[in-house]
């Protein structure tokens, strides 16, 4: 969509562009209200304020919409889509990788009670590996921030994939 398409969108509209980005109710209302944007840049300067922070019950509201590593989703949603498209490095039928990540998926939620999440696009699977046996060592306070952070990344990355100057 275009920026001055989605300036001009009646809020509902604008809403179900922001949502597939992060399902946080609060960012959505607060990125809608601040248009109309300048530039992609303003928007953008825009949604990382109003994600920062994101409160510790938004950050558990929007990790249920994230598929494990490895696990790409199959529906039709923007959300899936984009999914998948962040999780182009990871292929599936390298069953090395897919079970190295698998176990340490279970290992991350067996310690810290939620899905590993991490920014995918532009990360190999191996790297996405070092990532999560790096993290399994932090504290969950460490955790917390650094999920938090990812969350902002991956919103602010898939907003600048769906609208454009
Ligand atoms: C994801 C996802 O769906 N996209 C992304 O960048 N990371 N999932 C995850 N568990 O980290």
């Amino acid at each position: 969509m275009k920026l001055a398409e989605f300036n001009d969108a009646d809020r509902a509209a604008a809403s179900a562009v922001l949502r597939p980005c992060i399902d946080v109710q609060r960012w959505v209302d607060q990125v809608a209200d601040a248009r109309p944007f300048a530039s992609v840049g303003e928007l953008l300067d825009g949604a990382r304020e109003a994600a920062a922070p994101f409160t510790a019950e938004e950050v558990e509201a929007a990790l249920a919409h994230h598929p494990r590593i490895g696990e790409r989703p199959a529906g039709q949603t923007a959300e899936a889509s984009m999914s998948r498209s962040e999780q182009s490095g990871v292929d599936p039928a390298d069953t090395a990788v897919a079970g190295a990540l698998a176990r340490g998926n279970r290992a991350y939620e067996e310690k810290f009670g939620r899905v590993f999440l991490i920014r995918a696009a532009g990360r190999s699977a191996p790297e996405i590996l070092a990532a999560l046996n790096e993290r399994l060592a932090n504290t969950p306070a460490q955790e917390d921030a650094i999920v938090a952070q990812q969350l902002r990344e991956i919103a602010l990355l898939r907003l600048e994939g769906v609208i454009s100057e």
